[in-house]
């Protein structure tokens, strides 16, 4: 600890994070930079993807100077080991998003079968868009039997007895028949991961052409399956979002109120205990605690969907998630999946904070258990809720530190949204497009990695994508780099170009919009299949791109391979482990072109990632005959 560089401004952009680390140190907190320079250097093989641990008849390497073994015991080369790996990473990352899009169709049936008393159906209009998608009889039906319908035919799209599934539907007809004819059409969302592990066992698959495709239906699964899923079911059971102001920043901890965190990505939990904070009988017991209030603040993507659709004000991105506790302001967090650092449980023994996991299969070290049902969910909520109320007295007044204040944003743009802020068709999009006021739109996404300085990736990109009049929609952890940064409220447009802030200034609108969580990278998907659609095109004609510049997860793997194989060009700030194999790289980054219209580049420099961007938006546009 005491040898941490104590420059904390070399290591996080933000105020907030560069104080709080100040405070860590004071405290002796550990945080996740300490952990990750103790990591260095890291390990040479595992970083280019060449270390295998398939099977007991290792763990092997391949010398990548050609000087040690180029074969694993079983025969392995670099190309087949460094393609099973990367398999491997899109199938946990599809796997992580699909099973919480299960997670929600479960309630969804729940809800249908009256044993849900916590939830109900937020939107029957998107139940109904939704039973149209799957083809269902609607007419005369209740919203709780189309909801059952809806989630048996969800379900069945996890299993494997359909030739493709239903939702894919929603894409282009090119992008559909490239899919069908290259032989990566999603049959099943479950079916792609399983096959994926097992293709990956050893003596499966040993083409890694074959296995780079097999990745890529695995990821087709997650996005226009499983995370589709998770965003449409979400938005039936809790609201379509729209767009509401907000706040960011640690600021938005308040002094003199019980503090609660939602930290995750399911809003199963999270949205009751929105509706338990508000709870008339535990508001009056914190006002009995001396507090003046309750504040629910959230986190990460669990986070990002309270924001979405009810405004909840948000604390920060992963890297920010001990620096959280670290306030010494917290009275509990609450915790279901995903991003969810198992640090957490001991940093919070500095402090008062009481440390909740709910969900069946994400257990952490030093936090007590409390498994959430949708049976039980709102009185196990209402429990929490009281508990945290009355840990308020137990608060270190010495302890507490919130030193900035917090910034105004907004968030809660759905397709649904964009389209209405449009007056209703993507009309007026595709012509500020065509004008070439707007020369295209990005997708900026993904997480925060100690590897790139926090929030750095996000904010610099993002800036110099919109100077140059392009559109920026962002989710998960970028989204709140970008709303810290002051990105996100209509005022932003100054720093837009000329065309770009013209649009921005006469919709009301920031010229970076908040699109959700994770998984709602599904709706820029969806969005790009509208606009495809619209001019007659296919997805990978358009002005558009997509990037990760900060990513550190599998999920953000089979996003990053999703977005590619709908045909959108993709920029990852941080290298995959795939540089043993120069035949993957190569594939990856210039043979997909051709086969699927779209390739993946590798740039940390967000200046020079914009430049990429740039150069290939205005290649599209040219193609496309716009600037003619
Ligand atoms: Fe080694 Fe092959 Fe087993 Fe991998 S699968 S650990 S390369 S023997
Ligand atoms: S929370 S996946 S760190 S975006 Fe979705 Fe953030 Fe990445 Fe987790």
């Amino acid at each position: 600890m005491s040898q941490f560089k104590k420059d904390f401004s070399k290591l996080t952009t933000t105020k907030d994070g560069q104080l709080l680390l100040e405070k860590a140190a004071h405290d002796q907190v550990e945080t996740v930079w300490e952990r990750f320079e103790a990591q260095q250097p890291h390990c040479g093989f595992c970083e280019m993807g060449l270390s295998c641990r398939i099977c007991a008849m290792g763990p092997c390497r391949i010398d990548p100077f050609g000087e040690g073994p180029s074969r694993g015991a079983c025969g392995a080369d670099a190309d087949i080991i460094v393609a099973r790996n990367l398999g491997r990473m899109v199938a946990a990352g599809a796997a992580a998003h699909s099973d919480h899009g299960r997670d929600l169709v479960e309630v969804l049936a729940k809800v249908a079968q009256g044993k849900a008393p916590g939830y109900k159906i937020g939107s029957p209009e998107k139940l109904r868009t939704l039973a149209g998608v799957y083809g269902l009889e609607i007419e005369g039906k209740s919203d709780t039997e189309l909801a059952a319908d809806l989630a048996h035919a969800m379900e069945e799209e996890y299993g494997t007895r359909q030739e493709r599934l239903t939702m894919v539907n929603r894409a282009p007809d090119p992008r559909l028949e490239l899919w069908e004819k290259l032989g990566v059409m999603p049959r099943g969302v479950d079916r792609e991961t399983s096959e994926m592990m097992h293709r990956t066992h050893m003596g499966v698959d040993n083409d890694w052409v074959r296995l780079c495709l097999h990745g890529v239906r695995n990821a087709l699964s997650d996005g226009w399956g499983g995370s589709l899923i998770a965003t449409e079911v979400s938005d039936i059971l809790f609201g379509v979002p729209k767009p509401t102001k907000s706040q960011v920043n640690l600021g938005v901890l308040k002094e003199d109120q019980v503090n609660i965190i939602v930290h995750g990505h399911n809003p199963v939990v999270s949205e009751t205990i929105t509706l338990a904070a508000s709870d008339p009988d535990l508001l009056a017991l914190a006002e009995q605690k001396g507090a003046k209030g309750i504040n629910l603040v959230g986190l990460c993507c669990t986070g990002n969907e309270l924001l979405m659709r009810h405004g909840i004000p948000m604390a920060g991105n992963h890297l920010m998630s001990e620096l959280t506790l670290v306030t010494g302001a917290v009275e509990m967090m609450i915790v279901d999946y995903q991003c969810i650092m198992p640090s957490l449980g001991s940093v919070a023994t500095c402090y008062h904070t009481k440390m909740i996991s709910t969900s069946d299969k994400a257990g952490f070290p030093q936090m007590e258990h409390r498994e959430f049902h949708p049976e039980i969910a709102l009185d196990l909520a209402r429990e929490l809720v009281k508990e945290a109320v009355e840990n308020y007295e137990l608060r270190n007044p010495d302890k507490v530190y919130l030193p900035v204040e917090p910034v105004e944003m907004y968030g809660g743009f759905s397709v649904e949204a964009i389209l209405e802020a449009l007056g209703g068709t993507p009309t007026p999009l595709i012509e500020a497009i065509k004008a070439g006021k707007i020369r295209g739109a990005v997708g900026v996404v993904g997480c925060n990695n100690p590897k790139i300085k926090h929030d750095l990736g996000h904010v610099e990109l993002t800036k110099r994508l919109i100077e140059n009049d392009i559109l920026v929609l962002d989710t998960g952890c970028a989204a709140v780099a970008n709303a810290k940064a002051g990105l996100k409220l209509p005022e932003a447009a100054e720093l837009a170009g000329p065309g770009l802030k013209e649009i921005c200034q006469a919709l009301g609108i920031p010229p970076v919009l908040h699109v959700g969580s994770c998984v709602d990278n599904s709706r820029i998907l969806v969005l790009a299949g509208a606009l495809a659609d619209a001019l007659g095109v296919d997805i990978s004609a358009l002005p558009l791109a997509g990037a990760a510049p900060e990513w550190y997860s599998e999920k953000a793997v089979s996003i990053g391979v999703y977005f590619v194989a709908s045909g959108v060009y993709t920029v990852l700030g941080v290298m995959p482990p795939i540089t043993g194999s120069m035949n993957v790289v190569g594939l990856l980054t210039k043979g997909l072109d051709d086969v699927i219209g779209a390739t993946f580049d590798v740039e940390p420099d967000p200046d020079k990632a914009a430049l990429l961007i740039r150069a290939h938006i205005e290649k599209k546009r040219k193609e496309l005959g716009l600037d003619a």
